[in-house]
């Protein structure tokens, strides 16, 4: 199972890489680390699981933060209408965007980032997403509010980039034009 100590931090040069396609059918190898991966999240959200073997919870988690190449991200969290959003996205992309932002009014967090950084990270609010399933199934999804930040956190990491890269340098905390903040968190 996936640990703490197996998620790499800011420094490592993984996390500034851009992962690299997968090829289907996924092997061996590559559906190990897909349910690995969806699996810490799970054990992550449940607080004996994690206090158990000291996981940070996670909604999110990509490849390149246990040090993997992989176009690939696990998600598991609820939408706001408390439907159980739970998957892994192979060669993940976002095919349509709303004009319109928003941002986590708490800002982001990383399990690969041991620190506070403050400030907004602007996010589309509404995306069409495309991906790929474990079993190689082409899947579309409409995804907005938490589950759309999340997918754009974890499409980044994919990209080797870091959600304080989208945060305003001058002011952290400047007004987004065109966006709304998130509530909710
Ligand atoms: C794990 C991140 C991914 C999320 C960060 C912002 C959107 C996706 C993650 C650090 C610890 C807390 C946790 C988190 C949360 C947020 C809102 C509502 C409920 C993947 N990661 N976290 N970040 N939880 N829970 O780095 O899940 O934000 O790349
Ligand atoms: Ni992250």
């Amino acid at each position: 199972m996936i640990l703490m100590e197996d998620i790499i931090r800011e420094g490592h040069p993984t996390l500034r890489t851009r992962a690299e396609e997968v090829k289907f059918p996924l092997t061996d190898e590559d559906r190990k680390l897909a349910n690995d991966m969806l699996e810490y999240l799970i054990n992550s959200q449940n607080p004996e699981t994690a206090e158990k073997y000291g996981l940070r919870p996670g909604i999110g988690l990509a490849a390149n933060q246990v040090n993997s190449l992989k176009r690939m991200f696990a998600l598991h969290l609820e939408d706001d209408n408390g439907e159980l959003l739970s998957f892994v996205a192979v060669n993940p992309k976002i095919v349509s965007h709303s004009v319109e932002k928003t941002y986590l009014p708490s800002g982001e967090g990383c399990l690969s980032v041991d620190r506070q950084v403050p400030g907004y990270v602007p996010r589309y609010a509404r995306i069409t997403a495309k991906f790929f399933t474990i079993d190689g199934e082409e899947k579309k999804l409409r995804l907005k509010g938490l589950p759309a930040i999340a997918f754009q956190h974890e499409l980044d990491h994919l990209n080797g980039v870091m959600f304080y890269d989208h945060i305003n340098q001058d002011n952290p905390f400047a007004e987004v034009p065109d966006s709304f903040p998130l509530n909710g968190e």
